[in-house]
């Protein structure tokens, strides 16, 4: 592919090209407004600026190998093999381009119009953004013939561009120390990393990505190389599921300066899983691409069903959710300018990517449907048996809705409501088992705090399809709490609390009711967790104390500094469950806001957590454990 979009390049792009706009300060003083924030994800940003611009070069059809290493020091090292950034005088500036690239804001090709013909990176402003906030940066070129080499300080230059020895090879290095004084944290995650890296691998079919971890006792290596490119995405993501049909359906076409490829396969989930990119960038708020791909879908599988007889004229059409249950898509498109819009800049603007999706679909998808019945027949049976589920859900809906009018009570029975409305200082407790739903009726703050105790076995929604989900008589308390609907008809405005806590046990029962309840958030309630209102409560695991003095613990740390503080001849506490605090005590531990710790769950990454729920949730013991294991790092970010 890199040979292909080389071609399409005409302009040639030399030192004239490149603008100058600001100065580095001005990146110091508001990081934010250049990498989205200074927090870890600001910190991992730095390396992913570095890395587009490696894979930039690969893009243009110059270089096949991206280094990354985390050092020692905890500094980062990108290495890459292309023609390595200018070194001669820039005859504007009269100094090195490369010393422009670095020190300059907005240099580079991606701003001079011409140059690239795609461009990855979220805020496009690169290489000098990333010195700015390094406490040191060092930037190594090889042109084949010399090895030339310079360094900065928090943005500024530390030393002339030098001659460091001879090389008949090219590339670029970039080693870069992130600045303690403007990270909240300056410790890279290398899972973080590796996703994001293994995400561009997939996307730029035949780039090799080294990734190693040289830190002590961390030292880890992994290849990255996919010759399936998305293809191989998708069968990534279907590692955990059963595919319908063994082949993933892969379609591509380049046309009037855009690039479609759109890779495939249905399994035997209840849920989609529709995973959009343009120009490398995962684009989380959709826009025109995925639209032009899902009418496509609807459009081409009614033809197709009509066609075959499976569909009259009087039956109701599939719908967009009927077409894609089960499915795992990804999209990915490379285009000219593309246009970010939507709050995240994460939605594809560009009308023509819309076009382009909807023709690629309607030629190549309708051809495969042609040609493998097979395949297009286990889709419409698997597309209307979700249409009948959808069907049954509509009535259990409207069943529930008549049931609450006639008996007049909206709210569950087992609910202890609070007296504020406004749902900014709301929160809802939603407490394993009823003896300690009782404690914490008693300790609340009524004012804003409401109750939901849960009892019993919970429904895995991972194993069934919506209609269960809503008709499920544990279920149904949580949604007609939350007041906000459930599924397609979700309305995150809705919600009658702000903040909806899960207070479990901290044993193995209490760890499978907060998975149970987070896979049913996710995959029935999603913006709850993406607006970060779902949050996990922390009941302390020990009680310390001696005569009147009294001390609780989180963990095995704190107990030890409480031991350290009332004495060694303390009397120890471990609490094992919720019901053995009074309610006094559960509020003072974990109820009030001014003492409590409770933790906000995120959604960092979408495609990582589906493949979580999917082995948590699943039938087989093996999996899950070998997963948990293997995965202990996201399964506790995920808190769960
Ligand atoms: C290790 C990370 N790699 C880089 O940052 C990197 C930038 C870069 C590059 C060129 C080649 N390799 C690179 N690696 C390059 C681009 C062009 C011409 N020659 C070399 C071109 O765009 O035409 N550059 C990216 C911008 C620039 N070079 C410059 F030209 F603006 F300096």
């Amino acid at each position: 592919m890199a040979e292909e979009l080389n071609e399409k390049v005409e302009t040639v792009y030399d030192e004239n090209q490149i603008q100058v706009l600001e100065g580095l300060e001005a990146v110091r003083k508001r990081p934010g407004m250049y990498i989205g924030s200074t927090s870890v994800r600001g910190l991992h940003h730095l390396v992913y600026e570095i890395v587009d611009n490696a894979i930039d070069e690969a893009l243009a059809g110059y270089c096949e190998n991206i280094d990354v290493t985390i050092n020692p020091d905890n500094s980062v090292t990108v290495r890459d093999d292309g023609r390595g950034i200018p070194v001669g005088i820039h005859p504007k500036m009269g100094i090195p381009t490369v010393e422009v690239v670095f020190t300059i804001l907005h240099a580079g090709g991606k701003f001079g119009g011409g140059g690239y013909k795609v461009s990855g990176g979220l805020h496009g402003v690169g290489s000098s953004v990333v010195n700015a906030l390094s406490e040191w940066l060092e930037v190594e070129v090889s042109n084949g013939e010399h090895v030339f080499k310079q360094r900065y300080e928090r943005g500024k230059v530390a030393s002339k561009l030098e001659i460091i020895g001879d090389t008949d090879k090219k590339g670029t290095t970039v080693t870069f120390m992130p600045d303690a004084l403007i990270f909240e944290t300056v410790q890279f995650e290398y899972d973080v990393l590796l996703t994001r890296l293994r995400e561009q691998a997939f996307l730029n079919k035949g780039i090799h990505i080294n990734f190693k971890d040289k830190r002590p006792d961390e030292e880890i290596f992994n290849e990255l190389y996919y010759e399936g490119g998305i293809k191989s995405f998708v069968e990534y993501i279907n590692q955990e599921k059963t595919p319908l049909h063994p082949d993933v359906i892969y379609l591509s076409k380049e046309k009037e300066n855009m690039i479609v490829e759109i890779a495939m396969q249905y399994t035997d989930s209840y849920s989609e899983n529709l995973v959009s990119f343009a120009n490398n960038i995962n684009t989380t708020e959709g826009g025109m691409h995925e639209t032009g791909f899902k009418s496509a879908l609807t459009r081409i599988l009614n033809d197709y069903a009509k066609k075959r007889n499976m569909l009259k004229d009087s039956d109701k059409a599939l719908s967009g959710e009927d077409v894609r249950e089960g499915l795992t898509a990804i999209i990915s498109v490379k285009l000219q300018e593309a246009q970010f819009e939507g709050q995240t800049k994460t939605k594809l603007g560009n009308s023509e990517a819309r076009t382009a999706t909807e023709g690629m679909m309607q030629d190549a998808f309708a051809a495969y449907l042609e040609e493998n019945p097979g395949v297009g027949k286990m889709i419409l049976e698997k597309a209307f048996s979700a249409s009948r589920a959808r069907e049954a859900a509509r009535k259990a809906r409207e069943l529930t809705r008549r049931k609450t009018a006639l008996e007049n009570t909206r709210l569950p029975g087992k609910l202890a409501d609070c007296s504020e409305r406004n749902n900014e200082f709301t929160e809802i407790y939603i407490v394993e088992g009823d003896s300690a739903g009782g404690s914490a009726k008693q300790g609340r703050d009524r004012r804003f705090q409401a109750i939901l105790p849960l009892w019993g076995k919970m429904l895995n929604v991972e194993k069934v399809r919506i209609d269960k989900v809503i008709g499920n008589e544990k279920l149904l308390p949580v949604i007609t709490a939350l007041g906000a609907g459930v599924g397609e008809d979700f309305d995150v405005e809705k919600l009658r609390y702000g903040k909806i806590i899960i207070m479990a046990d901290a044993d193995v029962d209490g760890s499978h009711i907060r998975t149970l309840l987070l896979t049913f958030f996710f995959r029935y309630m999603r913006p709850l967790i993406e607006e970060g209102h779902v949050y996990l409560a922390q009941p302390p695991l020990y009680k310390v104390f001696k005569g009147k003095n009294v001390r609780y613990a989180y963990t095995d740390e704190q107990l030890k500094e409480a031991l350290g503080e009332i004495g060694n001849d303390a009397n120890v506490q471990r609490y094992k469950g919720l019901g053995e605090m009074n309610p006094d005590q559960l509020w003072e531990t974990t109820m009030d806001p001014a003492t409590r710790t409770v933790l906000q769950v995120t959604l960092e990454d979408a495609i990582e957590a589906d493949k979580i729920f999917n082995v948590l949730m699943g039938e087989e013991v093996e999996p899950r454990r070998e997963f948990i294991e293997a995965n202990a790092k996201y399964v506790s970010n995920l808190d769960i």
